[in-house]
């Protein structure tokens, strides 16, 4: 039976650390962290998130702004608010939470956030650098997981890991940082021939496709590590996972849950990225 990775045990060490080095931080400097999170429309989920990215902002310390926006927001009022939230000196961190509506260009969107500013690195300048292995953000969801893997004691060096997922937010960074830690890196997808083979010649196993129960127990390999990122709804209404829980415990090692699992890894990243904002706001 597979050892549980409490995600929210980790997270809240995270999170205290993060508290500790705020608390110095403000001491030295005077001054206090700021995230802007940014909600248009009324996602149940994404209303969710936003509520523990705050609730999270005020246990280590941080000041949040909340800017809650109706779904009929047109993308060039967004554009002016994210301006002016760029050149606001108490922000250092901005997060548009996504999905957006589709009348809005995404793309836009992220790519009009201040770099240095940018706590999800999104932005084409922080996903570039990510690339190249020299960056000051890692985007949080995938952050998290490596945290995750890390909590096991197992490491990645030469280990096969399989993304499943090849989305811009979790699949493609997930599979450049598993590499800086010299994973031998294989990223699947909708067209991916065989999903089965793939998953189960996996030491690591990281899903994020967003799909109810895809990955079933015998498509994981006996001993693997296996990390959920879906956040999906059963037939039930029930939040479950991309990974089949009740199956895949059996054989893996080490597994994660969900809910409880990468969510609230997901947020304690987000606040660590903002100290690092702040931090970055003083360097000019
Ligand atoms: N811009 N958009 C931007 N940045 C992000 O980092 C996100 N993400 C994803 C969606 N859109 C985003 C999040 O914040 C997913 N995500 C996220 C954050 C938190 C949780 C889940 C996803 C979370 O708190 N999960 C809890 C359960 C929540 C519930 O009860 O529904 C958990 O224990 O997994």
């Amino acid at each position: 039976m597979a050892q549980l990775i409490n995600g929210k045990e980790i997270s809240a060490k995270v999170k205290e650390s993060v508290k500790t080095e705020t608390k110095e931080f403000i001491e030295k400097t005077g001054v206090v962290p700021g995230l802007a999170v940014i909600l248009v429309g009324d996602d149940p989920a994404s209303k969710i998130y936003v509520g523990n990215k705050k609730k999270a902002c005020a246990e280590v310390g941080f000041n949040s702004f909340e800017h809650i926006l109706p779904e009929s927001t047109e993308q060039g009022e967004l554009l002016d608010l994210i301006e002016k939230l760029n050149h606001d000196p108490s922000v250092h961190g901005i997060l548009c939470q996504l999905p957006l509506p589709k009348h809005i260009d995404e793309r836009a969107i992220i790519n009009a956030i201040s770099p240095k500013k940018d706590v999800d690195a999104f932005h084409p300048a922080n996903v570039g650098k990510i690339m190249i292995g020299d960056y000051d953000f890692l985007p949080c969801t995938p952050a998290g997981v490596m945290e995750l893997i890390h909590s096991t004691g197992v490491s990645v060096g030469g280990k096969k890991c399989a993304v499943i997922g090849r989305s811009n937010i979790v699949g493609k960074p997930m599979a450049m940082l598993l590499l800086h830690e010299n994973g031998t890196v294989t990223i699947c997808h909708s067209k991916t021939k065989d999903l089965e083979k793939e998953c189960r010649e996996a030491d690591i196993l990281v899903a994020a496709v967003g799909r109810a129960k895809l990955i079933k127990g015998d498509m994981i390999k006996e001993g693997a590590v296996v990390i959920d990122v879906g956040m999906n709804r059963d037939e039930n209404g029930k939040l479950c996972g991309d990974v089949d829980f009740s199956e895949a415990e059996k054989r893996a090692s080490y597994i994660t849950p969900v809910p409880g699992g990468v969510g609230p890894m997901t947020i304690a990243m987000l606040m660590k990225n903002t100290l690092t904002a702040a931090k970055l706001s003083l360097k000019g």
